[in-house]
């Protein structure tokens, strides 16, 4: 087991990001095996879950004239749109149903606020907007965390980058994670991560 200061972060593994979703990340389906193995190290475990309203501010439907991976300026600065995903409620929206974390203990639903997105699994698109996610992994104690989930270049980037800044020493794990790769955004996605202190890493790289 992998020790008790250490949490598993499990990014968006939900349906609209896996093949036949409706922002598929090429792929995405094959985390799914990686992080149920990778779950049973681990004492904690917390999931995220993009849980949007339907007619939200980062889907292109909203902009009228605008499409999908069009950018628009939003008060907190540039936004990617996006095809309408992840709606509270819906089939969508729901984890994989092959992701098989019984011992999973809190899921942070991000991206609820109709005019803000949210990638961080802990502040959102506003950069001032806490989702609660810093104080729970404090008031358990945990200083070290293990990114994983999709897209590397998003989600998994922006609360990799978010657990580092909180102080929590941050790992990411290659294999269990996949791209959207928008513009160079996976390759810039590792370099701000590692200017952060983020370390990359393998399964077989991962402490015993
Ligand atoms: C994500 C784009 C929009 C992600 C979420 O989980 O990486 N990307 N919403
Ligand atoms: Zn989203």
């Amino acid at each position: 087991m992998i020790d008790a200061s250490t949490a598993l972060i499990v990014v968006d593994v939900q349906n609209d990001f896996c093949p036949g979703g409706s922002l598929a990340v090429a792929k995405g389906d094959e985390v799914v095996p990686v992080i149920n193995a990778l779950g049973k190290r681990f004492s904690t475990i917390v999931m995220t879950q993009d849980w949007h309203p339907a007619g939200h501010s980062s889907f292109a439907s909203s902009h009228p004239g605008k499409k999908p991976f069009d950018l628009v300026e939003m008060p907190y600065g540039a936004q990617v749109l996006w095809p309408d995903h992840c709606i509270q409620g819906t089939k969508g929206a729901e984890f994989r149903a092959d992701l098989d974390l019984p011992t999973a203990q809190a899921i942070i639903r991000k991206g609820y606020r109709p005019q803000i997105d949210s990638y961080s699994g802990f502040i959102e698109a506003d950069r001032r907007t806490p989702t609660g996610l810093g104080g729970y992994l404090r008031e358990r104690g945990i200083l070290r965390a293990v990114v994983v989930g999709l897209a590397t270049d998003f989600c998994v980037n922006w609360t990799a980058q978010d657990a580092a800044k909180a102080g929590l020493e941050t790992l990411v794990v290659e294999e269990a994670c996949r791209a959207i790769d928008l513009n160079g955004s996976l390759a810039k996605a590792w370099a701000d991560m590692a200017a952060l202190g983020v370390k990359r890493v393998t399964v077989a790289g991962l402490p015993g």
